[in-house]
Formats: structure tokens, C-alpha cells, sequence
């Protein structure tokens, strides 16, 4: 059975488990980083020198980086589905997935790290709201992008909705202040229809 290496806290975990939900993909769990520890062991750190979750183990084969992790998985089950068949609708999903990880999660970090998991006499609120007006100005481009299509890559739901998926959950409910962006809340409510998203994203920000 496929082994998910990381705890159920982590948005890059999540997206696995959100993955393997669509997929129909059973797996198993282990709790590692944050409280859990186990990271930063020999035996972990053989698995992803980085130190960070996710791992997934699928038979002997180890890979790391959650979207890779994404990737694998939907080419493996989800050809057609969440792994378009055709190419350019394919890259577009690909292209929200690297988007996510170099252009995103950056805006994010500060945000949810300052608001989340900050003492509020500790923030730096110069730095989050620096990051607060980025995220803001990315979720504008997605809410452009979602104003002539149902999904990111098009009239269905791809992995290429998984990563900022995730990052749009954050961003509607971290206590920061919002602008109105009617795409990409309706794009969210649809995500909210689905059980994966149910199940694994849609639960405090913490
Ligand atoms: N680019 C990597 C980033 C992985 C990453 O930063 N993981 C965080 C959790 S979201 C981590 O392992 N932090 C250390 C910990 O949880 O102890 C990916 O997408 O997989």
C-alpha cells in the first residue's frame, strides 16, 4: 500500500491526501515534522535530504516535493481525469501547480506564519502585511483566470486545482482582510462540493 510520510497539518501534505481521496488511491499515514518529529533522522533524511514532508513510498519507489508527489499519483490513476490527456490542458495544469509553489507559497509564508503560528505580541506586522497585499494581488490572478472557466485548466476539476486549492482555503479563512473576488469564490465553493476537500483541507487554519 502506498506509505505518505507527514503530518495531516501540513498544506503540502494535504495536497497528497487530497490527491489520493480523488484518486480512490488507499494509503497509510505516518505522523512526521512539526510536533512529531522524525524529520531530521538518518532514516528520514535517506528518504528526502531536505528533511521536509511529504514522502510517499509506493512499493520501493521514493519521491518527495509535494507537487511531484501530485503528479506521479494522477499520471499513475487519474489519466484523463485529474491527469489531462490533452497536452496544453495538461501544461496549464502543470502551470497553476509550479505557479503555487514559486509565486504563492512565497506571499503565503509570512501570512500564515505571522498570523497562524505567531504569538500576537510577537508579529511583525510590517512583514505580514507586506506578504498580505502580495497574496492578495496572486489570488486576483487566479480570480481573473477562473472568470472564463470552471476549473483553473478548464471545464473540469484537474490536479492543477489541488496546490492553490489548498492556498485559497488559507486565504479565506486566516483572520486577515480580504477583497471581494466573486471567480474565485465561486471556484472555492465548487472545491467545497468535493469529499477529498472536505475531508482533508477544509478544517481550521492552524
Ligand atoms: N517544496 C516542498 C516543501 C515541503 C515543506 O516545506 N514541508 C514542510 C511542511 S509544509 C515541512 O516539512 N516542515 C518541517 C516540519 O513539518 O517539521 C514540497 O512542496 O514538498
Amino acid at each position: 500500500m502506498l506509505r505518505i510520510l507527514g503530518r495531516d497539518t501540513s498544506s503540502n501534505v494535504m495536497k497528497v491526501l487530497w490527491a489520493c481521496d480523488e484518486l480512490g488511491i488507499p494509503f497509510e499515514r505516518e505522523d512526521i515534522g512539526g510536533k512529531h518529529g522524525g524529520n531530521d533522522t538518518p532514516e528520514f533524511r535517506a528518504l528526502n535530504p531536505n528533511g521536509l514532508v511529504p514522502v510517499i513510498i509506493d512499493d520501493s519507489f521514493v519521491t518527495w516535493e509535494s507537487n511531484t508527489c501530485v503528479r506521479y499519483l494522477a499520471a499513475k490513476h487519474g489519466r484523463g481525469t485529474l491527469y489531462p490527456d490533452d497536452l496544453q490542458t495538461r501544461a496549464t495544469a502543470e502551470r497553476w501547480m509550479d505557479w503555487q509553489v514559486t509565486t504563492v507559497s512565497p506571499a503565503m509564508i509570512p501570512v500564515f506564519r505571522g498570523m497562524i503560528r505567531t504569538k500576537p505580541e510577537d508579529r511583525d506586522m510590517n512583514v505580514i502585511e507586506q506578504g498580505r497585499a502580495a497574496l492578495s494581488d496572486k489570488m486576483a490572478i487566479v480570480d481573473a483566470a477562473l472568470a472564463d472557466r470552471a476549473y483553473l485548466a478548464g471545464d473540469t476539476f484537474t490536479m492543477g486545482d489541488i496546490p492553490i486549492g489548498i492556498a485559497a482555503w488559507r486565504w479565506f479563512n486566516m483572520p486577515i482582510e480580504r477583497e471581494e473576488y466573486s471567480h474565485l469564490r465561486r471556484w472555492c465553493d465548487a472545491l467545497s462540493e468535493r469529499p477529498g476537500y472536505q475531508r482533508h483541507i477544509m478544517k481550521p487554519v492552524t
